[in-house]
């Protein structure tokens, strides 16, 4: 086995805690396409087992037993491939122990408690208490990325950057949302990317303040906004990244809405430092924002008391980023024991804790015009004094701007991932 692998193991088995109990993680099994047929979705292992044992295996389970130590504790359980599956799909035979020992390995170790973690089989018998607290905690000991994660994740950028280049230099008036995704992904494949990690978001126009826009055949126009938030996978790593970009001339309007984002955003990647919390990196970028829709005569009042008010959410209306990794939101969450805020300006974050050396985050703040805040009669009455609504409701079909790049924490200085694609209009 790998090191990486054996050291990794080690880490979790030293960070779950698991007393007397026996750890199961199961890969989980394929799922059927609605159809009744015997198509189904592309497997992925839960990423719990993924992580603890760096493949793919449908019906997979790693067991660890805390009495036998770190070298001979941890045991890989695999179906027995096929003929059906060797044919049809080219499988071979996974390194590791057969499935049917994973029976006789319980059986040797009856009465004891059993934390099943991953996506358990269906008969197995665990300790529920037990399972959640150590799925939080393995949740928690996977944040920090190890040295092979971080080569991953760093292959992940070196594709996800080629992509856009290629998505930049098609970009024109006359084309159409699905054509500059072709462009894109196309890019992703031809530099090592095994999937796109995540359904590119491609928004042009009015659909670049749709905040998860799929794309669809809406040609671009000149003065366009075009919303593109997007990154490549690589066994099961993935880079999550957003540009924004203006077809042709941008307006005055449009430039500093940029300008406001993109300095909020540089300002927020400085403050990625250990110990940082999460949410006060995400309330400072709040305040930065909003202090520039004030300037531009889009928002009214002092910038402190408009984000007290939550009134930002108007115009922000998420959270300034989350963990990414194995997965597009890794890890992401609250700090163990840490309940959700219920402050609503806080409600929407998906990270609520001190970041720490070796996490990787995302820093995306955002600007858009939504219609669907913007007239909202209830909003529009919280929040009369708070805008200069007659010029908002100008700029209802503007869209939005997003960037976003991906930030390993490291006890010195930030380390921006995604530097590499160029952040200009
Ligand atoms: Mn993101």
């Amino acid at each position: 086995m790998s090191t990486f692998l054996s050291d990794r193991r080690a880490r979790v088995a030293a960070a779950l805690h698991l007393g007397d109990a026996l750890l199961l993680v199961g890969a989980g099994e394929p799922i059927l396409l609605p159809e009744r047929t015997d198509q189904t979705y592309p497997f992925r292992a839960d990423a719990e087992y993924y992580y603890l044992a760096a493949q793919e295996c449908p019906g997979g389970v790693i067991a660890f037993d805390p009495r036998d130590g770190d070298h001979v504790g941890w045991v890989s359980f695999v179906p027995d491939v096929t003929e059906g599956e060797r044919i049809w799909e080219g499988r071979e035979q996974p390194p590791g122990v057969s499935i049917a020992a994973l029976e006789p390995w319980l059986s040797a170790r009856r009465g004891r408690p059993i934390v099943a973690l991953g996506t358990p089989a269906r008969d197995v018998e665990s300790d529920a208490g037990l399972t959640a607290q150590a799925r939080e905690l393995l949740h928690h000991a996977r944040r920090p990325k190890d040295a092979t994660e971080l080569a991953l994740l760093r292959r992940t950028a070196v594709a996800t950057a080629a992509g856009y280049v290629k998505l930049r230099s098609a970009l024109r008036p006359g084309i159409t949302e699905r054509a500059l995704q072709i462009e894109l992904e196309a890019e992703f494949f031809r530099h090592g990317a095994t999937r796109p990690g995540y359904g590119s978001i491609i928004g042009t126009g009015p659909n670049s303040a749709i905040l998860h826009f799929s794309p669809c055949d809406r040609v671009v126009r000149d003065g366009d906004f075009v919303l593109v938030d997007a990154g490549a996978e690589i066994d099961r790593y993935m880079t999550d990244v957003t540009r924004t970009y203006v077809v042709g001339q941008p307006s005055a309007f449009q430039r500093d809405l940029y300008q406001i984002v993109l300095a909020a955003e540089e300002h927020a990647i400085a403050r990625c430092v250990p110990g940082a919390e999460w949410r006060d990196v995400h309330l400072a970028a709040a305040m930065e924002m909003t202090a520039g829709l004030v300037h531009m005569g889009v928002m009214r009042g002092k910038p402190e008391s408009l984000v007290e008010q939550d009134a930002h959410t108007l115009f922000f209306p998420h959270g300034l980023g989350h963990l990414v990794g194995l997965g597009v939101r890794d890890g992401s969450g609250q700090l163990p024991g840490r309940a959700k805020s219920t402050r609503p300006g806080l409600a929407t974050l998906r990270l609520d804790l001190p970041l720490q050396a070796g996490y990787v985050v995302t820093v995306e703040p955002g600007l858009y015009f939504i219609p669907a805040l913007l007239n909202d009669p209830a909003r529009r009455e919280r929040f009369r004094d708070c805008v200069n609504w007659p010029l908002a409701e100008q700029h209802l079909h503007l869209g939005g701007v997003r960037i976003e790049d991906n930030i390993a924490v490291t006890a010195g200085a930030p380390e921006n991932l995604t530097a590499a694609i160029p952040k200009n209009l």
